[in-house]
């Protein structure tokens, strides 16, 4: 199932569009939820790529991410899998997650879930910056993850919609506290 369903086909032709459709379209199972948060940041790609380009060191912006490490060796290259120790208070500890895709042109990066003792399974996020007026930067993250038992689709899509947009207003304010 293409995502956004009304989004799918490449008809409007903007950057935006192409961009959902190209790197923002999930297979989600009958028992999965998908959703998508963006966020505008008052400061060019040029300071938000470095920051979030680093699969070795979610810590540099995600606020739940107590520590993390790289367990496959020095390069952080497609299937370089990191293990990450979650702060106190969620019902988790750790997380395995694999790099799917780091692309230092168009600006994408997105890894999955492949491990961990909390019950996002299956998570997969992608992760795009688009520049906007030269000089600010909207960041697009979509993301699909089977809905755990007893939950329902919007009570999942609540809380990871929650995780994501605290991480994106943390990046922004992050890259622009670098270049004032
Ligand atoms: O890390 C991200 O980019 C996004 C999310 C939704 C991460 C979620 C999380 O790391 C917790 C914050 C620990 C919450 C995972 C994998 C499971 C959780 O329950």
């Amino acid at each position: 199932i293409p995502f956004p369903p009304s989004l799918s086909s490449s008809n409007g032709g903007t950057l935006v569009l192409d961009t959902l459709s190209l790197h923002h379209a999930h297979m989600v199972g009958p028992n999965q939820c998908c959703s998508v948060v963006t966020q505008t940041i008052s400061a060019p790609i040029s300071a938000v790529w470095p920051v979030v380009r680093r699969f070795e060191n979610p810590q540099g912006y995600k606020n739940f991410v107590k520590s993390c490490q790289v367990i496959t060796g020095e390069n952080i290259t497609v299937g370089a899998v990191r293990e990450v120790r979650v702060v106190s208070g969620l019902p988790a500890e750790s997380s395995t997650e694999r790099l799917e895709i780091l692309d230092d042109e168009r600006h994408v990066i997105s890894f999955s879930v492949v491990g961990g003792d909390h019950r996002l399974r299956n998570y997969r996020s992608v992760t795009t910056l688009h520049s906007v007026d030269g000089d600010r930067t909207l960041v697009i993250e979509s993301y699909v993850v089977d809905v755990p038992q007893g939950n329902t689709k919007e009570e999942t899509c609540f809380f990871v919609d929650t995780i994501v947009r605290c991480n994106l207003q943390s990046l922004g304010q992050i890259a622009e506290n670098t270049i004032r």
